[in-house]
């Protein structure tokens, strides 16, 4: 008897097991991206044994049985049962027999969209979401000002929209997203169990607030509008009370459209901040996050602060050892974001027309190859990894699809499955296998030689 092949569902689940015959199904069942019907799946939540995103499923000629705990359960098997959907010509699906128990190994699988460089607005960032879904990411980290722009509306500022948000990297119009879109991706986000995490970048990288607000920067300091991408020039002043009370109000907001949610309050690369200035600053701003019940989180210069104890820190800056042995000591929850990995504005090869290099290429296998274990000591605690799309050299949603794809489900999988079904061979195989979803939904991916794609015409133009 031969075993019925596996599926090529990614992230690996815990367990799967081919069991012979499936079912089709008609293809009202799907609707497009993420979304199954889910009353023909018969879902059930109460399955106490799977925890908060675990899910078990079973596909068999009577049927589908989907299992969880949770909501949040039954909407990662529901991505499974997607990704296990095969078209059939005339439009039904064809589910293959198979037995998954399933949960992740990280509650933080998070992706980063930086739309201060370029701005992408609601659509855009709703896709991405998509996008993410589909790979079993549970955290949309948003960065939402930075020095070529700010892009969320706060009531009583006018001037940081207005002003600060009119440029970006380039000669575009920048643009900026308004509270009511700003809640529709909350909202989008939540109904996936996506959580939202919104970035103002503190206290450098605010060249367009303070372009807004020139009274708040340090004196000798004239903010003009920047639109390149060189940065670490700019700083609010530690030592202006107005500062503080522009982050009081940007927090309320944040506060008010997601009580007790995230807050990042940045911290990297203020290169023009000193020591103490950033101590002082870092210290006041974490105050004003806590103040309003809200959680902060930091980029991992943040470390050089007093953070409160088990605040999670993002390590990104592979060069800057210290700062991950500082918050290894202290107890820090770890968010890892490792640029040389996890970096998906880094060029896949030499030549490749999108993105940077500062971190070295990521190629498909980088993006995968890799462990937490194998960066941070036994005893860190690991929250979980993060990818980051940075948009310095992106301006269309396609050129963010290239990026993303193939390289996010490689960082989904390091999130979501064991460390020990870490095997690239097979791996590269599997991620083949996902090109005809991809060219059925209509999204561009880079055809990297790393992938092992099934013997199918290069279709130009990916
Ligand atoms: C470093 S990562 C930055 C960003 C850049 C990125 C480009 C981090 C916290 N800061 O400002 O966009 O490199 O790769």
């Amino acid at each position: 008897m031969t075993r019925p092949a596996v599926p090529a569902v990614i992230p690996a689940p815990v367990s799967m097991t081919g069991t012979g015959d499936g079912l089709v199904v008609p293809a009202s069942t799907f609707r497009r991206y993420t979304a199954v019907d889910l009353e023909s799946a018969g879902p059930r939540t109460g399955a106490d044994d799977l925890g908060e995103e675990g899910y078990r499923l079973r596909v068999g000629p009577d049927g589908v049985d989907l299992e969880a705990g949770t909501e949040a359960g039954l909407v990662r098997g529901v991505q499974t049962l997607v990704q296990l959907a095969e078209p059939l010509p005339g439009g039904a699906y064809r589910l293959p027999g198979v037995e998954i128990e399933d949960r992740p190994r990280y509650p933080w699988r998070g992706l980063m969209l930086d739309v201060a460089r370029h701005f992408f607005g609601v659509d855009a960032i709703k896709h991405v979401i998509d996008i993410a879904t589909l790979y079993k990411l549970n955290v949309l980290h948003l960065h939402l000002t930075d020095d070529q722009g700010w892009r969320l509306e706060i009531p009583g500022r006018p001037e940081l929209t207005g002003i600060g948000g009119s440029t970006q990297v380039g000669d575009g119009p920048g643009g900026y997203l308004t509270t009511a879109d700003y809640e529709t991706i909350v909202t989008y986000a939540r109904a996936r169990h996506v959580t939202v995490v919104p970035e103002i970048d503190l206290p450098g990288h605010t060249n367009a607030a303070l372009v807004a607000y020139p009274h708040l920067a340090p004196s000798g300091y004239r903010p003009m509008p920047y639109r390149g991408t060189e940065v670490g020039f700019s700083s609010l002043d530690a030592h202006n009370a107005a500062a503080y009370a522009l982050v009081e109000d940007v927090v309320r907001e944040l506060a008010r459209i997601q009580p007790g949610g995230y807050v990042h309050i940045g911290g990297d690369e203020a290169h023009s901040t000193s020591d103490d200035d950033y101590r002082t600053f870092v210290t006041r701003a974490l105050a004003v996050v806590e103040s309003h019940g809200m959680r902060p989180i930091a980029w991992q210069e943040a470390v050089k602060a007093d953070l409160p104890a088990g605040m999670p820190v993002q390590y990104w800056d592979t060069r800057a050892s210290d700062h991950l042995a500082t918050a290894e000591r202290r107890g820090a929850a770890l968010v890892m974001s490792p640029a040389d990995h996890v970096y998906l504005d880094m060029k896949y090869e030499a030549g490749y027309p999108l993105g940077l290099d500062w971190a070295g290429h990521v190629d498909v296998r980088d993006a995968y190859d890799w462990d937490p274990a194998e960066i941070v000591g036994a005893r860190a605690a690991v929250l979980g990894i993060e990818a980051a799309l940075w948009t310095e050299t992106i301006t269309t949603v396609a050129d963010i699809e290239r990026m993303l794809l193939p390289r996010l489900p490689a960082v989904a999988e390091r999130a979501w499955s064991p460390a020990e079904s870490r095997d690239w061979g097979r791996f590269r195989a599997r991620l083949g296998g996902h090109a005809s979803l991809w060219d059925r939904l209509g999204v561009a991916y880079h055809p990297s030689l790393q992938v092992a794609w099934p013997s199918r015409e290069f279709a130009a133009g990916h």
